[in-house]
C-alpha cells in the first residue's frame, strides 16, 4: 500500500522524497517519511477537533447548564484500542521487513574486510590490495580520504573490525550506520546502485562513477572528525581492471608510498614537515640514530622501518607514547617498500634513494602473480 501510493509521481515527491542510494535506503525513507506525514496529519486533524469541541462545548455560556461528562462509552473505548493498535501492527511489519533486509546479506555478495583505526578506514579486497587513490590534500580537515572502488549493481559485505576502539561505519547515502568493535566482527551489506550513463561525481574520470561520502559515526580521540573515506561506485570492467592491477606497473614507488601514507592511515600520526604529532615525524628520519625508551640507540633502517609498522611496541622512540597499532597483515612488502622510498624521499641521511623506481621494478617476474590476481578478480567480478 505505501509502495503503491509512493510510486505516484507528485505523491512521491511531496510524501517520500527518495534520495538514498543503497537498496534499503529507499526502505528507510519511505518508512521515515511515511511515518512522520503520518504523524503530521493526525496530529493537525486532532488539534482541529480538539478546538472545535473546546469551543462549541464551552461551559460558560450564561444561563447554561454545564451538561455531566459521559463516564464509559464501550464502542468509543473499543474504536481508539483496535485502530491504534492495528497501525502500530503495520509500523512493527514493515520496519522489521526493512530491518531484515538491511542486516541479512545475500549469499552471492563480495566480500571485503574493513578495517578501523584511529582514525582511518581501510577496505582489504581479494587480491590483497587497499586504496591506491585518494582524494585532495585538505579534503577532509587538514587530510586527504582514501578513495574505495566498488562495481556497479553489487551486493557487498563488509567484515568489519577495529584494531582499538569503538569506531562506526557509516554511510549517510545508504542510511545505514554499524559499530566497529576491537575484538569482534560486525557486518554491514550494501546493494551498490546501477550507474547510468550520465553519473559523473568525478568529472574527472571517463566513466561513469558515483561517490558516497563514509564517515566514523562514534566519537573516538583528536582526529574523530577527519576519519572519513570515498565509497566510489564503478562500471564493473573498471573495477576488474583496477583488481587485476591496483597500482599501475609504470607508478613510481615514491607516488605510491605518497598514497599509502594517506590511504593506510600512516598521515594520522606521523607528520612529514618535521611538525610533532602522535609519533614521530617522517622528515629527516629514515636513516637517522633514533633513541628508544626500552631500547639501546638504533639507525633507523629499513629493518628497523619494518620492526616499528609490524611489532611497533618492540621499540619505542623516546619521548613518544606506545600507542601504535600492528600493520601486521594490512601492508604488505611491496606497499612497505612504497612507504620506505616516501621515507627515503624525505630524509636528509638518505643516500641510495631512487625517484625513478617503479611498482613493477619491484618483481620483474610477476606474470604467476598478476595471474593469480586475475582469476579471483573475475571470480569476484562476475556475480
Ligand atoms: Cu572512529
Amino acid at each position: 500500500m505505501i509502495h503503491l501510493l509512493a510510486s505516484v509521481g507528485p505523491v512521491q515527491e511531496l510524501f517520500f522524497r527518495d534520495n538514498g542510494q543503497a537498496t534499503y535506503s529507499r526502505d528507510s525513507d519511505l518508512i521515515f517519511l511515511g511515518l512522520f506525514w503520518f504523524s503530521f496529519v493526525t496530529f493537525v486533524v486532532m488539534m482541529a477537533l480538539m478546538i472545535y469541541w473546546t469551543i462549541k462545548n464551552r461551559g460558560w455560556k450564561k444561563g447554561v447548564r454545564v451538561q455531566r461528562s459521559a463516564s464509559h462509552n464501550n464502542v468509543m473505548e473499543l474504536t481508539w484500542t483496535i485502530i491504534p493498535t492495528l497501525l502500530v501492527v503495520v509500523m512493527f511489519v514493515v520496519g522489521f521487513r526493512a530491518y531484515a533486509r538491511q542486516v541479512v546479506s545475500p549469499d552471492q555478495a563480495i566480500n571485503l574486510d574493513v578495517a578501523a583505526s584511529k582514525w582511518s578506514w581501510e577496505i582489504t579486497y581479494p587480491n590483497g590490495s587497499g586504496a591506491t587513490e585518494t582524494t585532495a590534500q585538505n579534503d577532509v580537515g587538514a587530510n586527504a580520504a582514501p578513495i574505495f572502488v566498488i562495481p556497479e549493481d553489487t551486493p557487498i559485505k563488509l567484515t568489519m573490525s577495529s584494531a582499538d576502539v569503538i569506531h562506526s561505519f557509516w554511510v549517510p547515502d545508504f542510511r545505514m550506520k554499524q559499530d566497529v568493535f576491537p575484538n569482534r566482527f560486525t557486518t554491514y551489506w550494501f546493494q551498490s546502485e546501477k550507474l547510468k550513463d550520465m553519473d559523473r561525481d568525478n568529472p574527472d574520470l571517463d566513466y561513469p562513477n558515483k561517490e558516497h561520502w563514509l564517515f566514523c559515526a562514534e566519537y573516538c580521540g583528536d582526529n574523530h572528525s577527519e576519519m572519513a573515506g570515498i565509497i566510489r561506485i564503478v562500471p564493473r570492467e573498471v573495477y576488474a581492471g583496477w583488481i587485476r592491477e591496483p597500482f599501475g606497473k609504470d607508478q613510481t614507488l615514491l607516488e605510491i608510498g605518497k598514497t599509502l601514507y594517506t590511504s593506510k592511515g600512516c598521515v594520522q600520526c606521523h607528520t612529514t614537515d618535521g611538525s610533532s604529532g602522535t609519533g614521530p615525524s617522517w622528515k629527516d628520519l629514515f636513516g637517522s640514530q633514533s633513541q628508544y625508551s626500552n631500547a639501546p640507540a638504533w639507525t633507523l633502517d629499513a629493518n628497523a622501518v619494518r620492526e616499528a609498522v609490524y611489532e611497533p611496541a618492540a621499540k619505542i622512540r623516546q619521548g613518544f607514547p606506545n600507542q601504535m597499532a600492528t600493520y601486521q597483515g594490512r601492508i604488505n612488502d611491496k606497499e612497505l617498500r612504497a612507504l620506505i622510498a616516501y621515507m627515503k624521499s624525505i630524509s636528509t641521511y638518505t643516500t641510495d634513494f631512487d625517484p625513478a623506481q617503479t611498482w613493477g621494478d619491484l618483481d620483474p617476474s610477476a606474470e604467476g602473480a598478476a595471474d593469480g590476481a586475475q582469476d579471483s578478480g573475475a571470480e569476484d567480478t562476475g556475480g
